[in-house]
Parts: structure tokens; sequence; C-alpha cells
């Protein structure tokens, strides 16, 4: 491993070699439920990783059991607790639009319980691959509160409306089995194999050409709310930047020579 560096409820850690960083929510005896510092920590170190060329793809994973349970409900009886619309828009907005809009693929390791806005995290990851001791719980109607941090956005987007609405309302908790099935996340493995599994994917991202993999991600999201005919002229536009990089060249020479491409981000 290369370069580490330790925040108090996040963790950085940078693998020089595969260009991979990994950010782990690390209040395992809370199973990571985000307090405000954490909230801050988490939202500097997507900034951090946006800025650092090193780093071409993301994992992000929880310490202990749980991946996150989402609010500290603990901190929400604090008498200084800012109230609920201030703490969404200050606090956990800002992380969920800097993971969209970083320009590298986050590889979500659901390694155990993904509740409330924990599931949000998850959701606002590019490929979720859960461990089969996770679960996914849209916990938030359960505190008498609505799905916040993008929850209502991500999930019909993910698995429909019918079972969306479902989701949401009846907060129930669901297995890594039928997350799978639902379209929550991608593949399921066994717990053991999970930080293996989340390396060799993130890994296999950060080989790729990065200016495309950042233009990929920017269009699926745009694809969302725009028409046909809107989107084939954005995929026209974004297909001219693709072309004009270094990448697609070194991609097609490496075609042609029959090697593996040696991408550089130019
Ligand atoms: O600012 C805002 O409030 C707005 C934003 C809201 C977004 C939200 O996320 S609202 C939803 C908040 N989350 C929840 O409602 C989930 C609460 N947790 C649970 O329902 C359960 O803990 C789980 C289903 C996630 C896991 O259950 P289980 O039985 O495996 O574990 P446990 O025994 O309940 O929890 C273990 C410990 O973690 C326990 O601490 P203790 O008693 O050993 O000292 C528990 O209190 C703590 N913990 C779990 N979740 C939270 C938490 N502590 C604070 N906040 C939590 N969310």
């Amino acid at each position: 491993m290369g370069e580490g560096d330790q925040a108090q409820t996040v963790l950085i850690e940078v693998d020089g070699e595969s260009r991979v960083a990994t950010v782990t929510l690390n209040r395992p005896d809370a199973l990571n439920a985000l307090t405000v510092p954490m909230k801050v920590e988490l939202l500097a170190a997507f900034r951090r990783l946006e800025d650092d060329e090193s780093v071409r793809a993301v994992i992000l994973t929880g310490a202990g059991r749980a991946f996150c349970a989402g609010q500290d409900l603990r901190e929400r009886l604090e008498p200084d607790a800012a109230p609920l619309g201030v703490e969404v828009r200050e606090r956990y907005n800002p992380i969920i639009l800097a993971m969209r809009s970083l320009p590298k693929p986050i590889v979500g390791a659901i390694n155990g319980v993904a509740a409330g806005a924990g599931a949000s995290l998850a959701m606002a990851c590019d490929i979720r691959i859960a461990s089969d001791a996770a679960s996914f719980a849209l916990a938030f109607g359960r505190v008498g509160l609505v799905p916040d941090s993008g929850a209502t956005w991500f999930l019909p987007r993910l698995v429909g409306g019918t079972r969306a609405v479902e989701l949401a309302l009846l907060a129930d908790s669901v297995s890594a089995a039928d997350s799978v099935r639902l379209g929550l996340v991608g593949r399921v493995v066994p717990a053991e194999q999970l930080a293996t599994e989340a390396r060799s994917v993130a890994a296999l991202l950060a080989a790729g050409a990065p200016r495309a993999m950042a233009l990929t991600k920017r269009a699926l999201d745009a694809s969302w709310s725009r028409d046909l005919q809107t989107t084939l002229e954005d995929e026209a536009n974004l297909q001219d930047m693709a072309g004009g990089t270094k990448d697609h060249a070194e991609g097609l020479a490496a075609f042609m020579e029959k090697r593996p491409p040696r991408f550089t981000g130019e």
C-alpha cells in the first residue's frame, strides 16, 4: 500500500500501484452512524480525491460489521443540533453532489447494514458490491422522517417505481440476496471476498481511460432528465471530447498492436 492518511472518523488509504483510494467510514461501535464531524470529513475526503491525480477510482466502505446506519440519532437529541433541513442542505446534500460530480468511479463495498442516509450513500456510488452479510433499510420512516440524501431520486431509478414505494414506505430490511434481485446492488459476494472483489473491480476501473470514464459517468446521470434527441446530441459532444484525447489514440494503437492500452488521462 502507498500513502496512508488517517482522519478520526473517515479513513483514506491510497494504493499507489493500482491508483485506487479506499474511503472507510470509521465509527464501528455506532455502526458508522454519521455525526457532523464525520460528514465534514467525508465531504473533505471526496474533495481531496477529486484533486488527487494519483487516484483514478475510489472504494467507499465501512469499518466493522456495518456499512453505515445513517444519521447518528443520539446527535439529533443534542440541544444544539441543527434543524433537519439545515443539516440535510448543508451537510448531506454536498456529500451526495460531491460523489456524483467526482470525475472518478466510486465502488461501494457494502460490507454490512446500510440504513437511512447510509443507504443513500450506497446508492450514490457508481457500482455497488454487497457482502452476503449486507442489508439495506430505508429506515427514515421508522423515525418519522422522509428519505433524504438523494434516496427519493436514486431509489426509483435503481429499482423502479413500484419497489421504490414499498421500500420507502414499509422501510423493511432488504437482504443482500434480495438487494441484487431488486437492482439495489450489482453483485453479492461472500463476506470474506468483498474487499478483494471491490479492489479488483476498482483496479479495472482505474486502468481505464480516465477522461472517458468521467464523461460516461456524467452522461449517464444527465440522461435521467433528458429526452432521446438531447441525449444523442450530448453523446456526440462528449465523443468529440473523448476522441480528442491522447488516451483515445492510445486505445486505437493498443488495439492495432494487440497489446493492453496504457492510459495516462491525457
Ligand atoms: O440530520 C438528520 O437527522 C437528517 C438526516 C436523516 C437521515 C437518516 O439517516 S434518518 C435514519 C437514521 N438511521 C436509523 O434510523 C437506523 C437506526 N439503527 C437501526 O435501526 C439499527 O441499529 C440497525 C438496523 C442499523 C442495526 O441493528 P442491529 O441490531 O444490528 O444493531 P444495534 O444493536 O441496533 O446497534 C449497534 C450499536 O450501534 C448500538 O449502540 P449501543 O447500544 O451498542 O451503544 C446502536 O445504538 C448504535 N447505532 C445504530 N444505529 C445508530 C446507532 N447510534 C446512533 N445512530 C444510529 N443511527
